[in-house]
């Protein structure tokens, strides 16, 4: 991908991008810190460059989800900030506009992210492990 490129879409910085599943998610702490698949497909952009990016300027978060038969539902946060890996690079979101997809992120707020090998939620267990999915700030 070039790890550390980013896209510019509309003045937005995509991060995270799923489409068709040419890009297996299902990855190590290390690949989602540093970043990995393709940047005009599939890819993740990486933690530490999510940190990096919301330390240093203010960013709003956008998801954007379109289903098989072009449907298209949104949900934006006006403040979203990823913290460094000392901190576990925990999630903070705030000012939740619910463009049909709904509210997802909230419970999560705070959260560290957790992979299947860097179990770092607050459930016993480790979530991403067991329900297998790749990356993300779970709590449970
Ligand atoms: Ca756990």
């Amino acid at each position: 991908m070039g790890c550390q490129d980013t896209k510019e879409e509309g003045g937005w910085t995509v991060f995270q991008r799923r489409v068709d599943g040419t890009v297996n998610f299902l990855r190590p702490w290390n690949q989602y810190k540093d970043g990995f698949g393709n940047v005009s497909n599939e890819y993740w952009l990486g933690l530490e460059s999510l940190h990096q990016l919301t330390t240093n300027n203010k960013y709003e978060l956008r998801v954007d989800m379109e289903d098989w038969e072009g449907g298209k539902v949104y949900a934006q946060y006006s403040s979203f900030s990823v913290g460094s890996e000392v901190e576990g690079y925990n999630l903070t979101v705030g000012g939740f506009t619910n463009g049909g997809a709904g509210d997802s992120l909230v419970y999560h707020n705070g959260q560290k992210f957790s992979t299947f090998d860097k179990d770092q939620d607050s459930w016993g267990n480790n979530c991403a492990a067991i329900h297998s999915f790749g990356g993300y700030w779970v709590k449970h």
